[in-house]
């Protein structure tokens, strides 16, 4: 039998980075096959959604006071579990779950790292098969090895963060994942239930021609919002105008598509919600390494998104994100307009 070795599964990925460590221990790997198979259970359930009770509303609201679907419990569930059961975490954050979770066991308490995550972002989509995603991020715990993790551990700025990822249950499953040496992403082959290295060293294009954004909301944006919004529209054909609108409404989805394909996602601030919707520590966090990582920029308007010292597990804030001439050039447009402002 002729076996094909050009194709890496996750783990035999994850083991060859390790290789190039002599003095690594190998947790990381570990926590990322913890990842991996959470994710696989989830899609096999996001698969059959709409065959089983387990779409829809769970009838409970969660702590950020939106409705809680019963996939998101599931996602959240298994998660949870497959890193309580490892041997890389020391605990948990979750946008299902109003608290960090200290898991605090004998092997948990010696481990190196805590993660943060929403297990199924975009949830709104579920009913009406849209890809949806799982967003993680990473740490290594601040806190001594051998004690129980603590708060200080999960409040760390982006820049800590060793490693980020995404699971995407699109038109195929998908996993990609960051740390500062590059992004890389995998494709669950269902034929051997595997993810395998489909998209190595992926480089978010300097430009492209997508922008991501809601424009139910546009005139609740700051004016340079607005402007840049405007100017995507009326672009120049010679300068690759006009940029082209896509936004689905289920960010892992859209950000998936602005880093491969060139483009820019937005989520800004509006007149009734200041600091926008998304999350920071779970959702813009781990999507800014990624796309960082992979050549591209992440911003809140007014800083980079990972400088940004956290102070609260489920604190939001506005996020544009994306291929760095684009971004520059929105930038452009922030400025001038809080200048004009001044
Ligand atoms: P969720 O965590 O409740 O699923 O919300 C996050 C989602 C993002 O995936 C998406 O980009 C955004 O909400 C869409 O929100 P809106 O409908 O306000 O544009
Ligand atoms: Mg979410």
């Amino acid at each position: 039998m002729v076996v094909n070795r050009k194709i890496l599964t996750l783990d035999e990925f994850t083991i060859q980075q390790l290789r190039q460590f002599p003095t690594a221990t190998g947790e990381l790997s570990s926590l990322l096959r913890d990842m991996g198979l959470a994710a696989k259970r989830v899609n096999v359930e996001v698969n059959k959604a709409g065959l089983v009770d387990i779409l829809g509303d769970a009838g409970s609201i969660n702590v950020q006071g939106e409705d809680v679907k019963k996939l998101d419990i599931f996602a959240n569930n298994q998660f949870m579990g497959a890193l309580q059961h490892g041997i890389s975490c020391a605990g948990i954050g979750s946008e299902e779950l109003e608290d960090f979770v200290i898991f605090d066991d004998e092997v948990s308490n010696n481990s190196k790292y805590v993660v943060l995550f929403d297990p199924l972002d975009g949830s709104g989509n579920i009913d009406v098969n849209i890809s949806i995603g799982t967003i993680f991020s990473v740490f290594r715990r601040v806190s001594p090895k051998g004690t129980p993790c603590t708060k200080e551990d999960f409040l760390q700025p982006g820049n800590k963060q060793v490693a980020a990822g995404y699971i995407i249950y699109g038109s195929s499953t998908m996993l990609v994942y960051a740390t500062k040496r590059g992004a890389n992403g995998f494709t669950l082959d269902p034929s051997i239930g595997e993810f395998c290295l489909s998209h190595p060293n992926i480089q978010c294009p300097a430009t492209g021609n997508f922008y991501s954004v809601n424009h139910g909301y546009f005139f609740k944006y700051d004016k340079g919002v607005q402007k840049y919004i405007t100017a995507c529209q009326q672009k120049p054909k010679s300068e690759g105008g006009p940029y082209t609108q896509r936004y689905i409404g289920s960010m892992v989805a859209d950000v998936h598509r602005n880093l491969l394909k060139g483009g820019i996602f937005m989520y800004p601030g509006t007149t009734d919600r200041p600091n926008g919707k998304l999350r920071l520590l779970y959702e813009c966090n781990p999507l800014a390494f990624i796309v960082e990582m992979a050549g591209g920029r992440a911003t809140n308007g007014q800083q980079r998104v990972l400088d940004v010292q956290p102070h609260q597990l489920h604190q939001r804030s506005p996020l544009f994100i994306g291929s760095r001439q684009m971004m520059d050039e929105l930038e452009n447009y922030l400025k001038e307009t809080n200048e004009a402002n001044f």
